[in-house]
């Protein structure tokens, strides 16, 4: 901890690159803990049902499980996303690069948020591109329906979808410039986000998660610990 609070200390271009444990702690389910997405039962597996094939095939049941795992609406932003957030206006942060897709960051106030997977609060109509709300496909009965009879699809990146080129040149960009990468509350299998990390060639790369992570070895330091225990301790 007191080597982490110094880097910080030292450092005003410091990136942040999360995933799903930075928002446990406002009561949103990871993918891969024991109580997470993935070790409840569902008639396919998670991945199948969040892939670009089966939203085709079956994009009732898709809006089924979507509406009733995957839109986190109504949460609130925890310690890190309110430490970022101030970090940023003290301008001492390049940017936050996240695999969540819940919006908390912004609602926390942070504004330079790279969202590698997308955001479940944008939603456009398939075929005339017009904007719809979170709660608009929350509120839909069966599929979501735009009034010109197009399915308004989430604008969250699926499995076998491509990440938006743009967000991930600037992420690159961030890492590259990094003088501290903090990289946390992932499990680091999901690519290509995970191999962004390899982008970042200096000598802070700091690993925060409760579990261990297959890049655990070339952290230059790791803390297994929950994020709030962590960032509660940085003042
Ligand atoms: P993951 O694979 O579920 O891994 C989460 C990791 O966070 C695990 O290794 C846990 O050990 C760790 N963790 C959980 N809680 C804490 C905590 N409080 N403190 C420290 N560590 C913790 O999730 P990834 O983000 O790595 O996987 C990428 C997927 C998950 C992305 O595509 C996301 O869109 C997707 N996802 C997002 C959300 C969200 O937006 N909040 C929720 C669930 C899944």
């Amino acid at each position: 901890m007191q080597k982490l609070k110094q880097w910080i200390a030292e450092s005003n271009r410091i990136v942040f690159f999360g995933g799903a444990g930075v928002s446990t702690e406002s009561g949103i389910p990871d993918f891969r803990s024991t109580d997470g997405l993935y070790s409840q039962k569902f008639e396919y597996p998670p991945e199948t049902i969040i892939s670009h094939d089966f939203y085709l095939r079956d994009p009732s049941y898709f809006f089924r499980f979507y509406r009733e795992k995957m839109l986190p609406l109504g949460f609130e932003p925890n310690i890190t996303h309110r430490t970022l957030a101030q970090w940023e206006k003290d301008n001492k942060l390049l940017a936050v690069i996240t695999q969540n897709i819940d919006g908390l960051h912004q609602k926390a106030g942070s504004k330079k948020v790279l969202e590698l997977h997308g955001s479940v609060l944008r939603n456009y109509c398939t075929q005339c591109g017009k904007f719809h709300t979170a709660e608009f496909i929350r509120d839909a009965e069966d599929l979501p329906l735009c009034s010109c009879g197009g399915i308004v699809k989430p604008d969250v990146v699926l499995y076998q979808e491509a990440l938006d080129q743009s967000v991930v040149s600037k992420s690159v960009e961030a890492i590259r410039n990094a003088d501290l990468l903090i990289v946390a509350g992932t499990s680091l299998t999901v690519y290509p986000a995970a191999g962004l990390i390899d982008y970042y060639t200096g000598n802070r790369l700091v690993l925060i998660n409760r579990d261990e992570t297959p890049y655990d070895y070339r952290a230059d330091l790791v803390l297994h610990k929950r994020l709030g225990e962590v960032f509660s301790q940085l003042f």
